[in-house]
């Protein structure tokens, strides 16, 4: 079986960390490869740049489908361009907010999801909406850290989401924690061992999701939303054409 994930921004080394961490729960049948499309924002932290993320993220898919991938893992945590990679896939794409509330929804009956920055809380929480798992959601909690201190030592990423995490299971009451950012993938096993509940990171989940759906031979319904888009010339973004 063959895994393409896609990390959706342009920080290599976030793909790579988040490549390893994949290989670290894959079935020994399983190839993965991580990418990241070479023009993306660096890091996504606002709606603007989930936008500008899409066409690198949709060509990825693409790509993958000419090489034939088996399903895909969208690894960043607005689940951004889900829909429309689900349209240009054959297989199973998933994105790691959705895998991760929902692995969350079933050995917990709540949890809160500890994210980057404050301006990232309001997406989290649409998403908990749309996946229908408000009821599940106790809180959205920022660690106040930019996503790009998770790739840099010096800083004490670590330490705020520890902090983030026992805050929300002494004050929100809940009884797991979502990770709210891909590059938080490698913080996962330790920081559970720390605090004593269970820490959902949605890469790892997104990968065992993808492997169980693809063995049960379950692939994207093309019968309605997610039927394969009309072949038609698509226009090219050109950023020096004036509007
Ligand atoms: C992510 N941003 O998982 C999200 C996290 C966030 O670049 N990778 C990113 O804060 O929304």
């Amino acid at each position: 079986m063959k895994i393409l994930i896609v990390n959706p921004n342009s920080t290599a080394s976030m793909t790579h960390k988040i490549g390893e961490a994949a290989a670290r729960v894959a079935a020994p049948a399983t190839t993965l490869r991580a990418v990241n499309p070479p023009h993306a924002p660096a890091s996504i932290e606002c709606y603007t740049e989930e936008a500008l993320c899409v066409p690198g993220l949709l060509h990825c898919i693409q790509q993958g489908e000419a090489q034939g991938y088996d399903g895909y893992v969208i690894a960043c945590f607005g689940d951004p361009g889900l829909d429309a990679a689900r349209e240009q896939a054959r297989g199973p794409v998933i994105g790691i907010a959705q895998a991760a509330m929902h692995a969350a929804s079933m050995v917990a009956n709540s949890f809160s999801v500890v994210t980057t920055l404050e301006r990232t809380v309001g997406m989290a929480w649409h998403l908990a909406e749309r996946y229908g798992m408000r009821r599940f959601c106790r809180n959205v909690r920022a660690a106040d850290l930019p996503v790009l201190d998770l790739e840099d030592p010096a800083k004490n990423a670590r330490a705020l989401i520890r902090d983030a995490c026992l805050r929300a299971l002494r004050e929100d009451r809940c009884e797991s924690i979502v990770l709210g950012c891909a590059g938080m993938t490698d913080l996962c096993r330790s920081l559970s061992d720390e605090i004593g509940a269970p820490v959902i990171d949605g890469v790892a989940v997104a990968v065992k999701l993808v492997e169980s759906l693809a063995t049960l031979g379950l692939r994207t319904s093309k019968l309605g939303d997610w039927a394969t888009p009309p072949i038609k010339p698509q226009p090219t973004l050109s950023p020096g054409a004036s509007c």
